[in-house]
């Protein structure tokens, strides 16, 4: 038996498209690191990409993405929620239409081996393996990074 606190490594996968997008990602990395019982082990470069699926009228705004890997002790869905209210704090408003124009948007990409399959939460994250904007700012901080499942 260990004595050691059960933790966990979240990937989180950053991105904005809505100026002041550096500030903005700033800002999420500072406010990954507030979050309780949680610390951030390591974050990627920020790099500026090509939107991906967005509606047609939004192809213009590019994205600055990057890649944040944290140690948590929290429960995926609480660390799940904590994201949320990341988001919700700044200025992140949700709309029936998908991938519109973001201030911030924090996806769980993957938490540690778990694999889930809810209307909540899907780990790991379905897309994150087709998107270069997510998988060359992972290589960058966990190279060799297997997916779980
Ligand atoms: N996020 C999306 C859809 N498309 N494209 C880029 N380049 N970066 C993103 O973060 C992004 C996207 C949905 O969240
Ligand atoms: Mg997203
Ligand atoms: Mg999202």
């Amino acid at each position: 038996m260990s004595d050691a606190p059960d933790t966990t490594l979240a990937v989180v996968s950053l991105g904005s498209n809505i100026e002041p997008r550096a500030q903005r990602l700033a800002d999420a990395l500072a406010a990954l690191a507030a979050i309780p019982r949680t610390r951030v082990v390591k974050a990627s470069s920020v790099r500026e990409t090509e939107p991906v699926d967005v509606p047609e009228e939004f192809r213009g705004q590019r994205f600055l993405n990057q890649v944040v890997v944290c140690e948590t002790a929290l429960e995926a869905h609480d660390f799940l929620h904590r994201l949320q209210a990341i988001e919700t704090e700044q200025g992140r408003v949700r709309g029936p239409v998908r991938n519109v124009p973001r201030t911030i948007d924090l996806d769980l990409v993957a938490f540690g081996d778990l694999v889930l399959d809810e209307p909540e939460l899907t780990l790991p994250h379905p897309r994150a393996r087709e998107r270069a904007f997510v998988m060359e700012p992972l290589a960058e901080v966990l190279p060799g990074f297997v997916f779980p499942g």
